[in-house]
């Protein structure tokens, strides 16, 4: 095998964000581009020589060319085998099982995850440690700063790996292994829930539509809902995976997928509906006549997780993104079980998942997952769900409705301002932070007084290690609040995003229509911030 080292200089816009880095096909296609950005991970590391990197993305455009180069260099850089899902395909929380199932050192998922793909579109590259979770802030720091210095990277004169070949494989003198990329994860899903009660509803009429959105899921949805619970043909749609994602945008949102939302706001649509992004780790939940807000899904999951055999010791603890209302603080202040508030981005979640003192997760992203993998997963949360369903013999909507009854209902909606001009909301954010001090104690309208305000910063109480900055919040007495934080996961300008949470309790009204009962606070926080003034926007991007 010949190593070659090749010259190069450095890009100096190679810094991860909340998850990986995620930029323009046309930036990534830049020469040597993806190249430095991998041997920059790999400089950052130690002790993988020998030792097995999984790699795999979510089948978008360009997927094929990064994992070629992915595998020459794991060659060079002296890693002792890949793992690949066939046609370079796993689903990011597929991804993470199989790093941690077969011990593998670590793994490169590549996916822009919810972002639109193909030739004008975005794509990732991410980097997972050991315990198949994103790497932390330690090791995200180092590799953007050897980005900004490197002068050379490692590869392989090898040909390209037949992905689509199951089987073993040779890159230099590194094995490369192309798995099946759902069998594996198939096989978890199948120890954590009641499959023959699934399967038994399904037998008995219950109809659901799962929307994979042309992206990763497809493969797992139809193994899984239509090969192992019975689920009738044509439950999974959009089910093959394409570069493009079918020219859509695989972001499971009531604005990408408003035709399946409308058709169950209908008496012939299915009792179910669910759909999971581009790398398949995110989820929508709505029942007949029920749109299942993220937040509360994680609520609801959390306080019925008992019902599936993999969670029927109860669960250790809860931990949610600042962002994501506080439905979930109220379960387990109920279950007596820890509640941990961390930054956006689930690789905060980690050290509490290896520490056992939370077993659920979940952020108002349209994310939840478990301590079954180290990632969100859009599967498991919508396998939670039919498992839940499946014992209680509800609707969803009935049970959301007990569930307010018995914890409140927390009103909440997000606002999304986006390509909006970088050093304008810069500029805002630091304005209104400067605003913080002031505001405790003040008075807005008849009901609002503000309790705290503060810019969040997290102590990880596992590794003792701050992070800063992570979003201004402004909480009010009657437990009302307003976060507004810049998205770390856009391609294009600023991504401005305002979260809006009124709590109201058991007793209270439950049936007002989501924006309008955020009314007064969404306009407080436009007055306060400035946003459209600014931003010189009427509207949000996408409300969600
Ligand atoms: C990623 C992260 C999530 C985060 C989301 C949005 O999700 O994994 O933890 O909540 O981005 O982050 P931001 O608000 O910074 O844009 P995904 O599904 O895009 O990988």
């Amino acid at each position: 095998m010949t190593i070659q080292t090749i010259e190069t200089t450095p890009y100096a816009d190679q810094k991860p964000g909340t998850s990986g880095l995620r930029k323009r096909v046309s930036v990534y296609s830049q020469p040597n581009y993806v190249e430095n950005f991998i041997q920059s991970i790999f400089d950052s590391l130690d002790g993988y020589e020998g030792k097995t990197l999984v790699i795999g993305g979510d089948g978008r455009y360009y997927n094929d060319v990064a994992i070629q180069k992915a595998i020459r260099i794991a060659a060079a850089n002296g890693f002792g085998k890949v793992l690949v899902g066939e046609n370079g395909l796993l689903s990011t929380p597929a991804a993470s099982h199989i790093i941690r199932h077969y011990k593998a050192f670590g793994g490169l998922v590549l996916s822009a995850s919810h972002n639109p793909g193909g030739p004008e579109g975005d794509f990732g590259i991410k980097y997972n440690i050991g315990n198949g979770g994103p790497a932390p802030e330690k090791i995200t720091d180092a590799v953007f700063a050897r980005t900004k210095v490197i002068d050379s990277y490692k590869t392989v004169d090898a040909p390209d790996v037949a992905l689509g070949e199951v089987g073993q494989h040779w890159s230099g003198d590194m094995v490369v292994e192309v798995i099946d990329p759902v069998a594996d994860y198939a096989a978890l899903m199948k120890s954590l829930f009641d499959f023959p009660a699934i399967r038994e509803m399904f037998a008995s009429g219950f109809t659901m539509t799962f929307d994979a959105m042309h992206a990763v899921t497809g493969p797992y949805a139809h193994a899984i809902l239509e090969g192992m619970l019975d689920a009738p043909r044509g439950t999974v749609i959009n089910g093959t995976p394409s570069p493009d994602f079918g020219n859509g945008h695989p972001d499971p949102n009531l604005v990408y997928c408003k035709e399946m939302f409308d058709l169950l706001m209908t008496p012939q649509g299915p009792d179910f509906g669910a759909a999971s992004d581009g790398d398949g780790d995110r989820n929508l939940i709505i029942g007949k006549n029920r749109f299942v807000t993220p937040s509360d899904s994680l609520a609801l999951l959390a306080a019925n997780a008992h019902l599936a055999p993999g969670y029927k010791g109860g669960i250790a603890g809860i931990a949610r993104s600042m962002p994501t209302s506080a439905a979930a603080d109220r379960v387990a202040e109920k279950l007596g079980i820890e509640m941990h508030e961390t930054p956006t981005g689930w690789k905060f979640f980690g050290n509490l998942l290896d520490a056992g003192r939370v077993t659920i997760c979940g952020e108002e992203s349209a994310g939840t997952g478990s301590s079954h993998v180290r990632e969100k997963d859009g599967l498991w949360a919508v396998l939670l769900w039919l498992n839940i369903l499946a014992v209680r013999k509800q609707s969803v909507d009935e049970i959301v409705r007990e569930h307010w009854a018995t914890y409140g209902r927390n009103y909440y909606t997000r606002h999304d301002y986006e390509e909006v001009d970088a050093a304008i909301a810069g500029k805002l954010v630091e304005d209104l932070r400067e605003q913080l001090p002031s505001l405790p104690g003040r008075n807005f309208g008849d009901d609002l007084q503000v309790a705290y305000a503060d810019d969040f910063t997290y102590h990880d109480p596992v590794d003792g290690s701050t992070s800063a900055k992570q979003g201004v919040r402004i909480g009010f007495t009657d437990a009302s609040r307003i976060v507004l934080r810049l998205s770390g996961t856009g391609t294009v300008g600023a991504t401005l995003r305002l979260y809006l949470e009124r709590y109201e309790a058991p007793d209270g009204r439950h049936d007002l229509e989501t924006q309008m009962a955020l009314e007064p606070l969404i306009a407080l926080a436009d007055d306060l911030a400035g946003v459209k003034q600014r931003t010189g926007r009427q509207e949000p991007s996408v409300i969600t």
